[in-house]
């Protein structure tokens, strides 16, 4: 696949990290957008060797600054062929009386919100040129609810019914629109969930073996290597000791 472009939502971390890096190393040209220059700084450094490489600090929350900031792209990175739609994250993990409002709004307006901004401001190129790829990280918390999960499994509920509606309305543009949807994965996201209370977050993962980020990575590579007639519309991954988003390993 020679000179494609991705732009890679969520990439200073987990599996848009894991993506940016797998990509790199198969020459897809990138944008990589996150929060945290540091990190930016360093996957500039680390895949400049592999590939092009340009990174975009911005929060998907502010939808000013999403539009405005696809308008100044260099024209080496114009053409997005790939748009991986992966930033997003839990905050809490409390029974519905007891959650915070401002986790609420976090996760509603980066999940699902910020999505949506950032669909609004590729989209024009993609449907111009006749082409394209999406692929919205969903979860199994979008198929399934589980206990204290409800705004964020309501997040990741939006994400399937916004993949199904972009392919629907997406249909005869030539633009593929699939759904990555994994179980757990060990990232920083428990990190995220419980406040940067680490302890917490290792506990999630412990007395299994849960997805590795470079797993999906891979899974992604898969879709986006499928010939030009097929599209990976919509798959669920989850680990050996994962059964369904609320059964882990009962042995
Ligand atoms: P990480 O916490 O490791 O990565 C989250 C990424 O999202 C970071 O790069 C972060 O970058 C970015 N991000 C978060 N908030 C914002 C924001 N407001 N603006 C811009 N970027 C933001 O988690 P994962 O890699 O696990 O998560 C990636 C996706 O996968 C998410 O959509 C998550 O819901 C989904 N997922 C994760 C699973 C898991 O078990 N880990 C399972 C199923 C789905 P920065 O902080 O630099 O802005
Ligand atoms: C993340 C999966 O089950 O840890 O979407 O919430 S879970």
């Amino acid at each position: 696949m020679p000179h494609k472009t991705a732009l890679i939502t969520g990439a200073t971390s987990g599996i848009g990290r894991a993506t940016a890096t797998l990509f790199a190393q198969n020459g897809i040209h990138l944008i990589l957008c996150g929060r945290r220059q540091e990190r930016l700084d360093a996957l500039q450094k680390e895949l400049s060797a592999m590939t092009n490489i340009y990174t975009l600090n911005f929060d998907v929350r502010n939808k000013h600054h999403v539009a405005e900031v696809f308008k100044k792209l260099p024209e080496k990175f114009s053409e997005i062929d790939i748009l991986i739609n992966n930033a997003g994250n839990a905050h809490g993990l409390d029974p519905i009386q007891d959650g915070s409002i401002e986790d609420w709004d976090a996760m509603i307006d980066i999940n699902v919100k910020g999505l949506l901004y950032i669909t609004k401001a590729i989209l024009p190129h993609m449907i111009n040129k006749g082409a394209g790829h999406i692929i919205n990280i969903g979860s199994t918390a979008g198929k399934e609810v589980y206990p204290n999960g409800n705004v964020y499994c309501a997040t990741k509920h939006a994400v399937d019914a916004l993949n199904q509606g972009m392919r629907v309305d997406l249909n005869g543009t030539g633009i593929k629109v699939g759904a990555i949807n994994p179980g757990m994965v060990e990232t920083e996201f428990s990190e995220v969930r419980f406040k940067g209370d680490s302890e917490r977050a290792e506990k999630v993962y412990q007395n299994f073996t849960p997805l590795q980020p470079e797993d999906i990575a891979e899974i992604i590579w898969f879709a986006v290597t499928r010939p030009p007639h097929v599209n990976i519309a919509d798959l669920t991954v989850m680990c050996l000791d994962q059964a369904s988003s609320t059964i882990v390993n009962k042995a």
